[in-house]
């Protein structure tokens, strides 16, 4: 594979949607074994090594993958539509979070809150400047303002993925500042 920015878009096609893509096994925690991900991407003719996922792992700059300890299996942080059980624990937030998305969406957005569309979650930052990146991704973007702490007290469960994107089930148009 050519460049860092490349592997790493097709391992997120591949350990978040479409392991089936190069037909490695996934775990139902979302883990490939490393040897089979290296071995089956070279076989695709998407030439990969240790080195090179090491480095698209370390250098990623929202540390979107993980190796277990002994690095023999790797998984993506979060961000799949495959049906995976990454076992968060739910997790207070602070009093308010952001969501990046674009203004084509937001009559839907006041009518039906967020959804999680075709991921396992909701994808909400603790960053404006995260938001505004997410957003821009969609169209002209519009960042919207959660509050976190209150639909937290009224039983709603949020999650911190490992690399620090907070999740949920849904946002309800009422907990949402347009
Ligand atoms: C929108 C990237 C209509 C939602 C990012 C979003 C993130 C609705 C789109 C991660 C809606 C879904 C996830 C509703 C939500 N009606 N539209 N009721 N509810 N939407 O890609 O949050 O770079 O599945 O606002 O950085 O944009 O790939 O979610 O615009 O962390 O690592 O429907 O993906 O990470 O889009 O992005 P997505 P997202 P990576």
């Amino acid at each position: 594979m050519k460049d860092l920015k490349h592997i790493s878009k097709f391992l997120s096609l591949v350990l978040r949607h479409k392991p089936e893509e190069i037909e490695v096994a996934m775990d139902a925690q979302g883990w490939v074994n490393v040897d089979e991900l290296i071995g089956k991407c070279n076989q695709s003719n998407n030439k990969l090594d240790f080195e090179m996922l090491e480095e698209v792992v370390v250098t990623s700059d929202k540390q979107r993958f993980a190796f277990n300890d002994d690095y023999t299996k790797i998984r993506a942080n979060q961000g799949h539509t495959v049906n995976v059980d990454l076992q968060f624990e739910p997790t207070e937030p602070i009093e308010f979070l952001y969501h990046g998305t674009a203004e084509k969406f937001i009559n839907e957005i006041k009518s039906n809150g967020l959804q999680k569309i075709q991921r396992l979650h909701v994808h909400l930052s603790k960053d404006l400047e995260t938001a505004v990146k997410v957003g821009t991704r969609r169209g002209k973007p519009v960042i919207l303002k959660i509050r976190a702490a209150e639909m937290h007290l009224a039983g709603y469960s949020f999650y911190l993925s490992q690399n620090g994107v907070w999740l949920c089930n849904e946002v309800p148009a009422k907990y949402i500042e347009f």
